[in-house]
């Protein structure tokens, strides 16, 4: 199985810069563990990071036929996105959103995904860890889906 893990603007800066809401861990720190978290369940995950929306949005259309799940933190192209959105649907790769901070919590403009209603789920609030969680569930279904064929 291979999850493309993609992380939109700004999250580069993880570890930095507003520890408070993102964390003290480094974006490569986390990407170090998403890649050791699936190889120890037999997977591969492959991290991507970008601060332009059209590089995003390459990256999801070259997800096709690769990857079996996508992992996104679209960052703050979440809140008003419509072309993440379109490229999200026009794949047939399911993806999780994921974000660190609990975006309900947050600024009234936060509130809104307009990229979520193209994804399998959200997972928003559990720091870093929501990554690992969105990952799990990829892995999961696979387990699942073996053990309805065998
Ligand atoms: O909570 C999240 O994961 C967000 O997607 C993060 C975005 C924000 O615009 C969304 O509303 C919620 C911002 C990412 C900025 O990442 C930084 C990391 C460290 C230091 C500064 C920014």
């Amino acid at each position: 199985m291979k999850i493309l893990v993609l992380n939109g603007p700004n999250l580069n800066l993880l570890g930095k810069r507003e520890p408070g809401i993102y964390g003290d861990g480094s974006y490569e720190a986390l990407c170090a563990h998403l890649r050791a978290f699936a190889a120890a369940h037999g997977a591969q995950a492959d991290c991507v990071q970008s601060n332009h929306e059209g590089a995003l949005i390459d990256a999801i259309h070259a997800a096709g036929g690769v990857y079996d799940g996508i992992v996104m933190n679209p960052g703050a192209f979440t809140h008003y996105s419509y072309a993440i959105l379109d490229a999200l649907k026009a794949v047939d790769v399911p993806c999780i959103e994921v974000h660190i901070s609990n975006i309900h919590q947050r600024e009234e403009f936060r509130h809104k995904s307009v990229t979520a209603p193209a994804c399998v789920g959200q997972i928003c609030g559990l720091g870093p860890f929501g990554y690992e969680a969105a990952l799990s569930y990829f892995l999961s279904r696979e387990k699942v889906g073996k053990e309805s064929f065998h």
